[in-house]
C-alpha cells in the first residue's frame, strides 16, 4: 500500500517560522516520523511539497497510477483553489485533509475548505499530530472500509 504525503505553499517554512501556530518541528523531522509510522503500519509513504499550485496538481494525477490514498494539507490553497478540488474529486482516490492549526478558530477567510467537500474527511487543530491520525486512518480504511 502506497500513501502520498502532500503538502501546500509554505510548509516548507515549518519549525522556522510562527511556531506558536505550527509548532517547531521541520518539515523534513515530519516526514522522518512519518516514515517510521508507515513502517510499523507496514505502508510505503512519499512526501512531495510544492508551492506552486500546478505542481499540486500534477502529482495528485500521477497518484492515480499507483497511489492508494492522499494526505493532503493544501495550506492556504484550501480557501479558494477550485483547480485543486477538481483535481482531487478526478482521481478517486480516499484523500484526507489536515490542517495543522484549528482552521475554523481562526480568521473567517480560513473557516471555509472547498477542497474538503470532496475528501474522505478533514483533521484540523489537532498539530502534527494530525498527520499520523490521517495515516492510521487511512490505512484501516483501505484494509477494511467497513470499519469507518
Ligand atoms: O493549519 C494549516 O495547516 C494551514 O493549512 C496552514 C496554512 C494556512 O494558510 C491554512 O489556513 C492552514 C499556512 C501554512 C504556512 O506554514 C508556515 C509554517 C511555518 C512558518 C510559516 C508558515
Amino acid at each position: 500500500m502506497k500513501i502520498l504525503i502532500l503538502n501546500g505553499p509554505n510548509l516548507n517554512l515549518l519549525g522556522e517560522r510562527e511556531p506558536s501556530i505550527y509548532g517547531e518541528i521541520s518539515l523534513e523531522s515530519l516526514i522522518k516520523y512519518m516514515n517510521k509510522s508507515a513502517q510499523a503500519l507496514g505502508v510505503e509513504i512519499y512526501h512531495f511539497q510544492s508551492n506552486n499550485e500546478g505542481a499540486l496538481i500534477d502529482q495528485i494525477h500521477e497518484a492515480r497510477r499507483d497511489t492508494h490514498g492522499i494526505i493532503f494539507n493544501p495550506g492556504a490553497f484550501s480557501h479558494y483553489s477550485y483547480a485543486l478540488r477538481d483535481a482531487v474529486s478526478s482521481v478517486n482516490l480516499p484523500v484526507i485533509e489536515v490542517h495543522i492549526s484549528n482552521i475554523s478558530a481562526r480568521e473567517p477567510f480560513r473557516h471555509l475548505s472547498v477542497i474538503a467537500p470532496v475528501c474522505l474527511g478533514q483533521i484540523s487543530g489537532l498539530g502534527l499530530e494530525g498527520y499520523g491520525l490521517a495515516l492510521d486512518f487511512l490505512v484501516k480504511h483501505l484494509t477494511n472500509p467497513s470499519t469507518d
